[in-house]
């Protein structure tokens, strides 16, 4: 039996990858922070209660700030496959815990490699390192490859690009079977409330249950080259079944501005909204709206621009080029953006349903949003 171990598990990518090797018969092992409360949502339904015997999902304390402890996870589990996926993963908070963000997602990397090295394990086990689009940065060309060079815009990207070179490095010094996924941004049902294609899905479903009235958005004209998240954990396992490490742009190779992201999700409830107005006075109204829906009106205001979330150094224009890893890998990914945000539309609006029969009912419910 193979077996992985995961940081980031409790994260979107780690919950969907999780279950990817699990249905592989692999005994995967996760590295969770210890937090004042359950942390572990995303992989509940994946939990074994580790009384049982014959389990194979594991889950350790540990922290990618701590070397000691990655140290003797690494030791204790004798992974085949590492797959480095924890980090401060927000762009934006980036700007706001630099130093955290540096060490935990650039040094972070270092340690795991390093622990490898010196527990005599650079012929067993494979690593892949979390790398990211953000990496690209100030437009230098379109569409991003392997071979486009990076211009970091953010704390965040500054620490995956250390990250991501340090993995080359101790693949090309000491032989190890150490890759890079170049990933572009990956969504689903289980993405962090404060990204923005689940901020507005999130959103979208609460105004049209009539929970909400509107929601505040930073730059809508940013564009990105969104995807799948269970498209995308297919990739990073491919990767580690190559028998050369190498690097490979994840990507679907279509862009998209986050204000028809916007436009799609409201279509999901049957509400057709407009822009108008420029700058930050621009607001999306209610063009029309389905005859059973009795919450919204058209004329209402849904999306005003909160400056708040512009960042000081913006990303503008991602598009990945996936021709590497289609060829190599023999990845595709099977969902594309409409039905991507079918999915997380339906999935949110089940949500919030849910939160009103218990708010119907008497019980307090929170409005935990951004
Ligand atoms: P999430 O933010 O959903 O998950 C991040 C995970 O890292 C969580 O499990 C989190 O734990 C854990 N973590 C954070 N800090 C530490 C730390 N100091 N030590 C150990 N674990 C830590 O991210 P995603 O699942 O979306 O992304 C996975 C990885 O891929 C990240 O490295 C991200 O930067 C990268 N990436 C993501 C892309 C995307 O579009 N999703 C695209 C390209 C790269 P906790 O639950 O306790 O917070
Ligand atoms: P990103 O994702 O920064 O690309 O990083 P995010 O969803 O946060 O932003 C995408 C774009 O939308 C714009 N935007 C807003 N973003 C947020 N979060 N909130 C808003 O209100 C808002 N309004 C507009 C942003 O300015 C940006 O241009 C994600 C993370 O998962 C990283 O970890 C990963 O490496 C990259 O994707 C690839």
């Amino acid at each position: 039996m193979k077996k992985a171990l995961i940081t980031g598990i409790t994260g979107q990518d780690g919950a969907y990858l999780s279950e990817l090797l699990l249905s592989k018969g692999y005994e995967v092992h996760g590295i969770k922070r210890r937090s004042s409360l359950f942390n572990t949502d995303r992989i509940d339904h994946l939990y074994q209660d580790p009384h049982d015997e014959n389990i194979n999902l594991k889950l350790h304390y540990g922290d990618l700030t701590d070397s000691t402890n990655l140290i003797r996870i690494i030791q204790q589990v004798q992974p085949d496959e590492i797959y480095n996926l924890g980090a401060m993963s927000h762009v934006q908070v980036s700007f706001e815990t630099p130093e955290y963000t540096a060490n935990a997602d650039g040094i972070g990397t270092l340690r795991i490699l390093e622990a490898v090295r010196l527990l005599g394990l650079v012929e067993k086990s494979k690593i892949y390192q979390a790398s990211t689009s953000e990496l690209y940065g100030l437009v230098q060309e379109v569409p991003q490859s392997e071979r486009t060079p990076f211009y970091p815009r953010s704390p965040y990207a500054v620490a995956k690009m250390y990250a991501y070179w340090i993995t080359v490095n101790y693949r090309e010094a000491y032989r190890m079977h150490a890759s890079n996924g170049i990933l572009f941004n990956h969504e689903s049902p289980l993405r962090g409330e404060t990204f923005v294609t689940r901020k507005i899905t999130r959103g979208v479903a609460r105004i049209s249950l009539g929970m909400q009235d509107k929601i505040y958005m930073g730059n809508i004209d940013a564009q990105r080259d969104w995807g799948h998240a269970k498209d995308y954990v297919e990739a990073m396992y491919l990767i580690l079944q190559q028998d050369k490490a190498d690097d490979y742009v994840i990507a679907t190779g279509i862009t998209t501005p986050v204000r028809d992201f916007i436009r799609m999700a409201f279509a999901e409830v049957g509400i057709e909204i407009e822009y108008k107005g420029t700058g930050v006075d621009e607001k999306a109204i209610i063009k029309s709206v389905s005859a059973n829906n009795e919450h919204c009106k058209p004329g209402q205001e849904v999306m005003a621009i909160d400056p708040r979330y512009f960042r000081p150094t913006e990303v503008d224009l991602l598009i990945g080029d996936p021709t590497k890893a289609q060829t190599r890998l023999g990845w595709k990914p099977k969902y594309d953006l409409a039905g991507l945000v079918k999915e997380m539309m339906a999935a949110d609006v089940e949500l919030f349903r849910k939160e009103l029969v218990l708010k119907n009912a008497g019980y307090n419910v929170l409005n935990r949003f951004e």
